[in-house]
């Protein structure tokens, strides 16, 4: 009999449930009780739908009020002093760790926050030393293994396995100067150790440990330290799951397949090539296969024939008993359930499949391999070879417009008109602006305001002439804001833009929309990616209109804004009919014109964001080349169309780029602004050490958190800064935009920021 299996759900409830209980905690408007009560029912509801789909092995223990990543932290005491002694309850200290904390005296800003593989999930680093003391405060995954069996549902709990939480962690500041996180695995295999004992005292049969680093380059290096923490773990935990995810195996296969674990899960929508090899290495060992079949990571329905044929080479190479089949990574990179959108067509809807419907998928794929007789097996296999093939008829009548575009590319659209110190004069006569230019990311806050003008204008209560007023006087009040306290280069603060792919997705041709397809991005912030089902073009301009007002009513140059190419393709769900090159191609065209519109509209500077384009790189080294060529490419497309005179702009987060250094440069930006304020010196030494020529704004302070910095914290910042990159080729920003953050400390934090940029032109 085969089994289905399910990684890992979202845990943002189906009508964000957890975000409201969360930030309604945050305000002060909800009991700790409360939000543990709205937790609950989450969690229950996740439990009993997965059991009522039919899943065999439910997931447990990988719900989250915040990231999964920090609840191990905060479980295993891995809690940096700075949170210690604060007289915080404990579901303060993991809100404080998350999110920073100023209040009632108390001041810390949040750890660090990095891009979960090359997923748009944040998770939050642990900050490790020598000091760090392990140990188990709560058993949170007990906990809610015990929460399920108590109303019912038997499930199998979740847990990140202790070399990948190590390696994702970073040294913290206290730690030595040569301090490798994974130098504490003896420390910490005592405190899972006692987290799975206590599990299989309660009853729990088999435990998945998600060790994804085993998909990395960097996993052959750990063959070691896997061979002895699994040793260490197997003999008192239940039977152990190994799990991988968003990538192939590769070589670690060797040594995995000697590892003392009952079971082993790979992703075969990432990674089919690899099924041979792994059948190959287990063959005759004991080791359970767990196929993931069902891909974690997209809307698309699965193809149950593809599924089935993967399924049936498994069960030929090790029988049926030995096979599992089971979503490819967690659930939680989909929507909750395709049940909520109302307004997709009847063609369209047929073509996805969310969480809770990809659920389905997995118990009706093992039950077709179990041989079930059941008619509504056989029904739902019918159903999807209908799909299928309606959704391979409509891919076919693809736009030949755009496929012409694309193929019509000549290799001089792709650079800029002159080399980047002649345009740099060009633009110091064109822009005017002082030494140590200060600007910002683009988005000001998304006010209350702006959130219910926006949901009047889609319920048709206020018409498009009373939205366009009110986002020109939201307009007005973030321009006159920059300039009265001092901004250089100024922004139209994005108050029409609902998400910064949405907004342009919507304006695109090839993009479906959801009502509530909403992921977590980080914390209690969720997005809703659009999904592209179509070739891509632009009917009209998209910024113009706005960018044009902004202008209008100031004397300072403004900086027109548009999300990049790489990102709006890494931000929705992709196509899985054509490669991501076309895609990503498609979109730099339509950003193409409007980039150029928007110079003819007199806007002098543009700055096209790239937030995602580190973390769409593949996950291995041998495929970054293919990646960065044509991410660089279509970057590089959709902005070189511009004279010299016209500034070009791209902004970074998570900037973890030292590695493709060589890349940044080739995208010949003229700034770029990059997430910064809370990593070490190091990135800015690799710009140093490879020379690089444009100008560059790190990041002076965290926008990811309320916190207000002050202005001789932000001096401090640039001094250091001041002390690696020149001083010409400084831009002063935060690190990122503003629209999560609330006027007050917005308009405090930008002060101090201007304050600083006075100081380095009086100083440095
Ligand atoms: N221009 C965008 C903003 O300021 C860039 C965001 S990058 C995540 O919000």
């Amino acid at each position: 009999m085969v089994l289905s299996s399910v990684l890992g759900f979202p845990r943002i409830g189906a009508n964000r449930e957890v975000k409201k209980a969360v930030e309604a905690y945050w305000a002060g408007k909800l009991s700790a009780e409360d939000l543990i009560k709205a937790a609950a029912d989450v969690k229950k509801s996740s439990w009993t739908s997965l059991k009522e789909r039919g899943v065999d092995l439910i997931p447990s223990g990988e719900f989250s009020l915040y990231d999964h990543v920090l609840d191990h932290s905060a479980a295993f005491n891995a809690i940096p002093k700075r949170y210690q002694g604060l007289g915080l309850s404990a579901l303060d200290v993991f809100f404080a760790m998350g999110r920073g904390r100023q209040a009632d005296g108390v001041d810390v800003p949040a750890c660090e926050m990095k891009k979960w593989f090359d997923s748009n999930y944040h998770f939050v680093v642990p900050e490790l030393s020598e000091e760090t003391d392990f140990k188990l405060l709560y058993n949170k995954v007990l906990a809610e293994y015990k929460e399920a069996k108590e109303i019912g549902v038997v499930t199998r709990p979740v847990v990140l396995g202790p070399i990948s939480y190590l390696v994702l962690g970073k040294a913290a500041k206290e730690a030595s100067p040569n301090f490798q996180p994974i130098s504490l695995l003896p420390k910490i295999l005592p405190v899972y150790k006692q987290l799975l004992s206590e599990l299989k005292a309660a009853g729990a049969e088999s435990v998945q440990i998600d060790e994804p680093i085993l998909v990395l380059d960097k996993g052959a290096e750990l063959d070691k330290q896997y061979a002895y923490a699994y040793a260490e773990l197997a003999p008192v935990s239940p039977k152990i799951i190994l799990t991988t995810y968003f990538n192939r195996l590769d070589s670690n296969i060797n040594f995995i397949a000697k590892l003392p674990v009952a079971g082993l899960h790979i992703d075969l929508v990432r990674a089919p090539q690899q099924l041979g090899e792994v059948l190959a290495a287990i063959k005759s060992t004991p080791i359970v296969i767990s196929l993931g079949v069902v891909s974690g990571r997209n809307i698309w329905k699965a193809d149950f024939a593809v599924a089935i044929k993967f399924a049936q080479t498994a069960i030929a190479a090790l029988g049926a008993d030995r096979v599992v089949v089971a979503t490819s990574s967690s659930l939680l990179h989909t929507p909750v359930t395709l049940a909520s959108e109302k307004k997709l067509t009847q063609q369209q809807r047929d073509w996805f499949s969310f969480a809770l419907e990809k659920a389905a998928e997995v118990a009706t794929i093992a039950a077709v391999l179990s041989g079930s007789q059941d008619p509504k097996v056989s029904a739902a296999l019918e159903a999807n070879k209908v799909s299928i093939a309606k959704r391979r008829e409509f891919e076919s009548t693809s736009d030949d417009a755009v496929r012409k575009r694309v193929a019509a590319i000549t290799p001089d659209m792709y650079d800029r008109k002159s080399p980047f110190a002649v345009r740099k004069e060009v633009q110091a006569k064109h822009l005017n602006l002082p030494r140590f230019p200060t600007t910002t990311i683009g988005s000001f806050p998304q006010t209350k305001e702006i959130r219910t003008a926006r949901a009047k204008l889609g319920k048709g209560e206020i018409s498009e002439a009373e939205y366009d007023e009110f986002i020109k006087k939201e307009i007005e009040l973030v321009v006159k804001f920059q300039e009265k306290v001092g901004l250089d280069l100024l922004v139209h603060g994005e108050p029409e833009r609902n998400d910064m792919v949405q907004y342009f997705g919507e304006q695109l041709t090839g993009f479906v929309f959801t009502q509530n397809a909403w992921v977590q991005s980080y914390g209690s912030r969720y997005v809703r990616p659009p999904i592209i089902v179509s070739d891509v073009s632009r009917p009209t301009p998209m910024t113009v209109k706005w960018s044009s007002y902004a202008q209008s009513v100031s004397s300072k140059p403004m900086k027109g804004m548009l999300s990049g190419p790489v990102t709006i393709l890494n931000w929705s769900f992709p196509r899985d009919d054509v490669p991501r090159k076309l895609q990503s191609q498609q979109l730099a065209l339509a950003l193409r014109d409007e980039v150029l519109d928007l110079e003819k509209a007199g806007i002098s500077a543009i700055q096209v964001d790239e937030p995602a384009i580190r973390e769409g790189l593949p996950l291995r080294r041998s495929d970054w080349d293919e990646y960065l060529q044509w991410a660089v490419d279509t970057f590089k497309l959709s902005t070189a169309g511009v004279t010299d005179a016209t500034q070009t702009h791209s902004h970074f987060c998570y900037s973890d780029f030292g590695d493709i250094f060589p890349s940044i440069q080739r995208l010949d930006a003229d700034v770029i602004s990059i997430e910064f304020s809370k990593s070490d010196m190091k990135l800015l030494h690799t710009f140093k050490q490879y020379g690089y020529s444009n100008q560059i704004g790190p990041g002076v302070y965290d926008i990811h958190s309320p916190r207000i910095p002050s202005e001789a914290e932000i001096i401090e910042r640039l001094k250091t800064t001041l002390a690696i990159i020149p001083d010409h080729l400084m831009f002063i920003n935060p690190d990122c935009g503003l629209k999560t953050r609330g006027w007050k400390e917005t308009e405090a934090s930008l002060a101090n920021l201007v304050a600083a940029a006075r100081w380095a032109r009086a100083n440095a």
